[in-house]
């Protein structure tokens, strides 16, 4: 058994984060599928009880301890590891505030948008996919002009906040309806620079579940 288990599915960039942290530490881990589309298992008694009572995932299991929440798993880590650390208490701030900033807007929002869009049947109604485009344009614009003169969002080396924004980023433009990278220039220089990491995969390379059964 590998040193750590990641409850996750391909198609979540909320999974993602922790994913991508596992293996640019040269983590020793896998990924433990869960079935959220065709058997909702993160619905069931049992997951809520035994696995992650929030019903989410993505979780993280390591020896006795069980860690939800994509910014704790990271945080732990980074502590671990040492590596992707915002070294500091200004920076750590620094780095707290973007992640909770992407969990509530950036990509709290694109994680709904393109699960109404384009894996929810019937899809979402458009009043609501209108509203949340509109706050997902005006929090990438936020992050675009974050990064404008600065290589990662905190400090000059790539830390956690970085890998917590980049969650949905890397998924096909065709499943948002809109080319993040195209619209945004600076994440999109930003986004290769992650993915110049050594130990970076894609999503769809990296957790079980691609592609979903017709
Ligand atoms: N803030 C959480 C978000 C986790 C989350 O919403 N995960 C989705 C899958 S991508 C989920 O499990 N959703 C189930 C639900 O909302 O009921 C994190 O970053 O870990």
């Amino acid at each position: 058994m590998a040193e750590y288990q990641l409850y996750c599915f391909a198609q979540s960039g909320n999974a993602y984060r922790a994913a991508l942290m596992l293996n640019l530490i040269g983590a020793d881990w896998e990924p433990l599928f869960v079935d959220f589309f065709g058997k909702g298992v993160q619905r069931t008694a049992e997951y809520r009880t035994g696995i992650n009572e929030m019903g989410e995932v993505p979780v993280l299991v390591h020896g006795t301890k069980k860690l939800t929440q994509s910014g704790v798993i990271l945080t732990y880590l980074a502590e671990r590891s040492g590596k992707f650390l915002p070294r500091g208490e200004d920076e750590r701030l620094e780095a707290l505030r973007w992640i909770i900033f992407d969990n509530q807007k950036v990509n709290g929002y694109l994680g709904p948008y393109r699960f109404l869009r384009f894996l929810a049947k019937p899809p979402g109604h458009p009043a609501v996919l209108e509203f949340l485009k509109g706050r997902i344009d005006n929090t990438l614009s936020i992050l675009n002009n974050r990064l404008a003169d600065r290589s990662y969002l905190v400090g000059s080396t790539p830390t956690i906040a970085d890998l917590s924004l980049v969650a949905y980023l890397y998924y096909p433009a065709e499943e948002f309806g809109f080319d993040i990278a195209a619209d945004h220039k600076n994440i999109a220089v930003w986004l290769n620079r992650i993915k110049a990491l050594p130990g970076w995969a894609h999503p769809y390379d990296l957790m079980p579940g691609y592609p979903l059964p017709q």
